[in-house]
């Protein structure tokens, strides 16, 4: 069966539409939080890649968001500490960030009785 060039490109073309060749450079990352918990569309990540955090408080109260390595609470050692006056309740941050080093860390909120009450959410970086 012979099938006209004209078919052929034309499905190329569609599928160069639907999945770009080129590496992505940029990714937005939804996280949500709430009383106690996070949820995020990614939780596997790369390192050297640009991510844009898009954090929303889906809560009633004010949370922090901070990436550390497991288990840390010192600010000076987390990667990332955007502060509790960021985010009312219904507030939305964006924040790009990069990771430089690959293992287990955790999105966690740092307010007391917050991470006592397992507000973590583990998260790989390879
Ligand atoms: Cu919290």
């Amino acid at each position: 069966m012979r099938i006209p060039v004209f078919v052929l490109l034309a499905v190329l073309v569609a599928g160069c539409v639907q999945t770009p060749w080129y590496s992505k450079s940029q990714e937005d990352v939804l996280v949500t939080m709430d009383e106690f918990s996070f949820k995020s569309s990614v939780t596997e990540f790369r390192k050297g890649v640009e991510y844009t955090f898009v954090i929303k408080n889906a809560g009633k109260i004010p949370h922090e968001f901070a990436i550390a390595p497991m288990g840390v609470t010192d600010h000076a050692k987390m990667l990332l500490h955007l502060n509790v006056e960021l985010f009312p309740p219904g507030a939305e941050v964006r924040k790009k960030f990069t990771f430089t080093q690959d293992g287990k860390f955790e999105f966690a909120c740092h307010i007391m009785g917050h991470y006592e009450n397992m507000m973590i959410l583990i998260i790989t970086v390879n």
